[in-house]
């Protein structure tokens, strides 16, 4: 049954994106060729007269920050290979738009099952490590396809309580989780291109490759129990289980010195619940940024972000323990922050032109489902090789 499910909403997924790339294609075509020759006209143009570096790519000029996924398209026939290295370090717990301490939460946070009545086990501190490939390829100059396989690596440490009440700290443990996380299939339509704006749609896929039954060793509070083998709370499995829809749109532009650009994007679930029994929030993002070339080789950035997610739906019956993060509605929440990019293009060399950059990330606002644990920054570096 959730096998017939999961084939039949795959196969939607498919005819939404298909339906929607094809009925962008069938608006933009007859512009599209017509302006063919105008558009690189333009970037030609771009290339000699706005910008007096030599060997610019164009879209070396309007891409956005190193954070930003899917923020440029290729022309046709052109590839790019990426490698981007996303670290989220969490310390902390926050409920809503206050901190709360390990204490706290031991003594007085209630846990839904009731046995024990608080949460007695607490996170925190956590790392999670993303190493994202990523390749992207021009299939006409309205259509560029972008791949993207993750990799992660998660761990969390926490505190027990010891027994089911009072302040008495039994122990610390750790929880680590690694392995291929969900595999996205976007595809870039270009919507508006005059050499200096550019707008596309992000037409996107995710497919759950990633774990959701990830178990490691675990502290609990009873004075005489040892360590014993669980399955992992939400917050440390590798994927979503589910089928997401990635949609978005992006708009970027430059001038002289100056790029800037903003983006929408959002993941949304086409399944009420994956195999396990639950679904993560929808997610939805906006980001604005803007860039400054200091030389033809080194351009920073500022970009500002704003997010929300909903809380899980569902709940896999394998994830019991008084611990916040096993509990489907500690998830989600609001989320302001501020990254400053630093870009760098290999002047010279056989990688020249090529892209390296960086970016942190520090949170601005939080308004989060909790106890929950808190982002404190996020870094951001990759490298990206067109050919
Ligand atoms: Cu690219």
């Amino acid at each position: 049954m959730s096998q017939k499910t999961t084939r039949l909403t795959a196969r939607m997924a498919v005819i939404i994106i298909s339906a929607l790339l094809s009925s962008t294609a069938v608006k933009a075509n007859p512009s599209l060729e017509i302006s063919n020759d105008t558009m690189n006209g333009h970037s030609e143009h771009a290339h000699h007269n706005h910008h007096n570096h030599s060997s610019t790519h164009d879209h070396t000029h309007t891409q956005a920050p190193i954070g930003v996924m899917g923020g440029h398209m290729h022309e046709k026939g052109d590839w790019m290979i990426s490698y981007r290295y996303m670290q989220m370090t969490m310390r902390g717990s926050r409920d809503g738009t206050d901190s709360i301490d390990p204490l706290t939460i031991a003594t007085t946070v209630p846990n839904p099952t009731g046995a024990p009545p608080t949460f007695r086990v607490v996170p925190t501190d956590m790392t999670m490590q993303m190493h994202m490939f990523s390749g992207m390829y021009g299939f006409t100059d309205w259509l560029t396809g972008m791949v993207m396989v993750n990799y992660l690596q998660k761990d969390m440490d926490h505190v027990t309580f010891q027994n089911g009440a009072g302040t008495t700290v039994k122990g610390t443990f750790t929880t680590e989780s690694e392995g291929f996380g969900d595999t996205k299939l976007t595809g870039l339509v270009r919507l508006y291109e005059d050499g200096k704006h550019h707008v596309h749609i992000n037409a996107g896929i995710s497919l759950p490759t990633g774990s959701i039954t990830e178990d490691d060793e675990v502290l609990p509070p009873p004075a005489a129990a040892g360590l014993t083998r669980l399955r992992l709370p939400y917050a440390m499995q590798l994927g979503t289980g589910t089928y997401d829809l990635l949609p978005g749109i992006t708009y970027t532009a430059h001038q002289n010195e100056w790029n800037w650009g903003a983006q929408y994007s959002a993941e949304i679930r086409l399944e009420s619940e994956n195999d396990e029994g639950y679904a993560y929030g929808d997610l939805h993002k906006i980001s604005a940024w803007a860039g400054y070339d200091w030389t033809n080789w080194f351009s920073t950035s500022l970009r500002v972000t704003a997010s929300t997610q909903g809380k899980i739906d569902g709940s896999d019956d394998q994830i019991a323990a008084p611990v916040q993060t096993a509990d489907p509605d500690n998830y989600g929440g609001d989320i302001v922050e501020a990254g400053l990019g630093i870009d760098f293009k290999i002047p010279k060399g056989f990688l020249k032109d090529q892209r390296i950059a960086f970016e942190g990330i520090v949170p601005v606002y939080r308004d989060l489902n909790g106890p929950q644990l808190e982002t404190d920054f996020t870094f951001v570096g990759g490298f990206q090789y067109s050919f």
